[in-house]
């Protein structure tokens, strides 16, 4: 057997097949191999019918066509198969032959999986890959991370394969180490989580609050789409808001049940958030949104019992919708800056060197999350590096400015009129504490000091040296040790 092709793709579901044709038009030869062979075959037939694609019935046939050294990529279910299919792999390679795992992996796994294969000689990537079918086919987002050697041997392949923003640019490019990749991806799909949830509180303010039909709806994000909110999601949501069931007439969007399901990659980013102490609360909200939506029963009983105000929202309905752009607008920034701030501790914690421009600029384009507004966080990186905090940036903070105090009042007329709008509010007072110079927190640890002996700092002397009073005259000097978090 000859050995001629330039990488093998394992896994030809949706994203696979998708990638290996996208591969095959930008002139690269890919072995295909499927755990269910009967799939090979008939990708062969069908799809891949007439390609350069090649066909293997078993992973030693896949490797003997592969030039070296080897590249395997898995875009099997993430989890188990992923290790089950690089234990196959193994006897079968040689060091410095490269497995890339193109699922959605939780990065833990993929930091253990890259030191378990490098600690053999091999080399491995972990990569997310965004955009969906679509995507995958005509070019997807690519966070690549792990073995830095790896990069080499593939970025030619990933280069050519992935979106490009309008500049020219791939939306590809090397993350760091390990789970690096894997972490980035993660946080994309934490930030669509608060992205979406947003747009979803911007239609409920409209339906509920103005009585808007879907039509008008449509109408407004048909302008939306023309400005700084000009993406992806919102592009699909203005079709979606028009869309109309050929056969009944009727607007599909309206028959849709109010639950919404999960896959787990929002969790995940709530959850390290948690663990590296970041406030990254808009996209917590988002999952909690969720998970509200989801307990529809609950909901239906609380709503004949539960009494709340009645809905009444007078004046300028376009100024209104107007307040309700800028709420979403200023609120995205703010979520977009909590995402940035968790990139930048899991970097220390990790030990990523993380280029914040350049992770702009994968999602720039081919992503879910593609918008023009990543490209004024690309440029915002690129005129400074050392950027503390996206909202302190000129641009966002003078949108910020613009945008304040529609935003209050659309987060206040919510609040007034029983709208939940948990994103909105959550942005709005992340806002407000983070632009806090005092916070009540000097309270919160005089009762820790109060119940529990935890100390506290004082503003008279330098950090660094700890207090405790004895409150109540019965609980003794002694402290107990300082933690954080
Ligand atoms: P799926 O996530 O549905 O996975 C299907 C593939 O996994 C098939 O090749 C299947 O083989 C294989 N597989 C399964 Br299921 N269990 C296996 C096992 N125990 N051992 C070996 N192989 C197994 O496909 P997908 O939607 O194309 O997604 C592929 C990866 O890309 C996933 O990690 C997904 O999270 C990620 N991703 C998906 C999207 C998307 O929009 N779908 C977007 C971005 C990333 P079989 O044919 O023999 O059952």
């Amino acid at each position: 057997m000859e050995q001629t092709a330039d990488i093998a793709l394992i896994g030809l579901a949706v994203m696979g097949q998708n990638l290996i044709m996208n591969m095959n038009d930008h002139g690269f030869t890919v072995v295909a191999y499927n755990r269910t062979t009967s799939k090979v075959d008939e990708f062969l037939s069908t799809t891949a019918k007439g390609s350069k694609v090649i066909g293997a019935h078993s992973i030693e046939e896949m490797v003997k066509l592969l030039k070296r050294p080897r590249k395997i990529m898995l875009m099997v279910k993430a989890g188990k198969p992923v290790d089950e299919f690089i234990e196959a792999l193994l006897p079968h390679l040689e060091p410095g032959d490269l497995i890339i795992d193109g699922g959605n992996s939780h990065f833990p796994d993929t930091i253990r999986r890259a030191k378990y294969l490098e600690s053999q000689g091999f080399l491995f990537i972990g990569t997310g890959v965004s955009g969906g079918e679509e995507g995958a086919r005509f070019g997807p987002s690519m966070m690549p991370g792990g073995t830095p050697a790896a990069w080499p041997l593939v970025k030619d392949i990933f280069q050519s394969i992935a979106a490009k923003t309008p500049e020219g640019e791939p939306c590809c490019d090397w993350v760091g180490t390990d789970g690096a990749g894997h972490y980035v991806k993660m946080t994309h799909n934490g930030i669509e989580y608060g992205d979406m949830q947003l747009i979803c509180e911007a239609y409920q303010l409209m339906k509920e609050g103005l009585g808007m039909s879907n039509e008008e709806m449509h109408d407004a994000f048909v302008e939306w789409n023309k400005g700084e909110l000009d993406s992806y999601l919102i592009e699909i949501t203005r079709d979606i808001l028009a869309y109309k069931d050929p056969a009944t007439g009727e607007q599909t969007l309206d028959k849709i049940l109010d639950t919404a399901g999960q896959k787990g990659t929002g969790k995940w980013t709530s959850v390290s958030s948690l663990d590296l102490g970041m406030p990254v609360t808009l996209i917590g909200e988002a999952v909690y949104a969720r998970c509200l939506s989801a307990m529809k029963d609950d909901r239906v009983r609380a709503s004949k019992i539960l009494s709340g105000p009645k809905i009444k929202i007078a004046g300028d309905k376009k100024a209104f919708v107007e307040d309700i752009r800028q709420a979403l607008l200023a609120s995205k920034i703010v979520s977009y800056a909590q995402g940035f701030m968790l990139l930048a501790e899991a970097a220390k914690e990790y030990k990523w060197d993380l280029n914040y421009g350049s992770i702009a600029m994968m999602w720039r384009e081919g992503c879910i999350i593609r918008s023009v507004f990543l490209g004024k966080i690309k440029a915002a990186y690129e005129a400074d590096p050392k950027l503390a905090n996206l909202l302190l940036a000129d641009y966002f903070n003078g949108l910020l400015k613009r945008c304040q105090d529609s935003w209050r009042r659309a987060v206040s007329q919510a609040v007034l009129n029983g709208i939940p709008v948990p994103a909105f509010t959550t942005a709005l007072a992340f806002y407000d504490g983070y632009r806090s110079e005092r916070l009540p927190a000097n309270l919160l640890q005089a009762q820790r000091d109060y119940f529990g002996a935890h100390t506290y700092e004082r503003i008279d002397q330098p950090r660094g040296k700890f207090f405790h009073t004895n409150w109540t005259g019965k609980g003794g000097n002694i402290s107990a040790g300082q933690y954080t978090v």
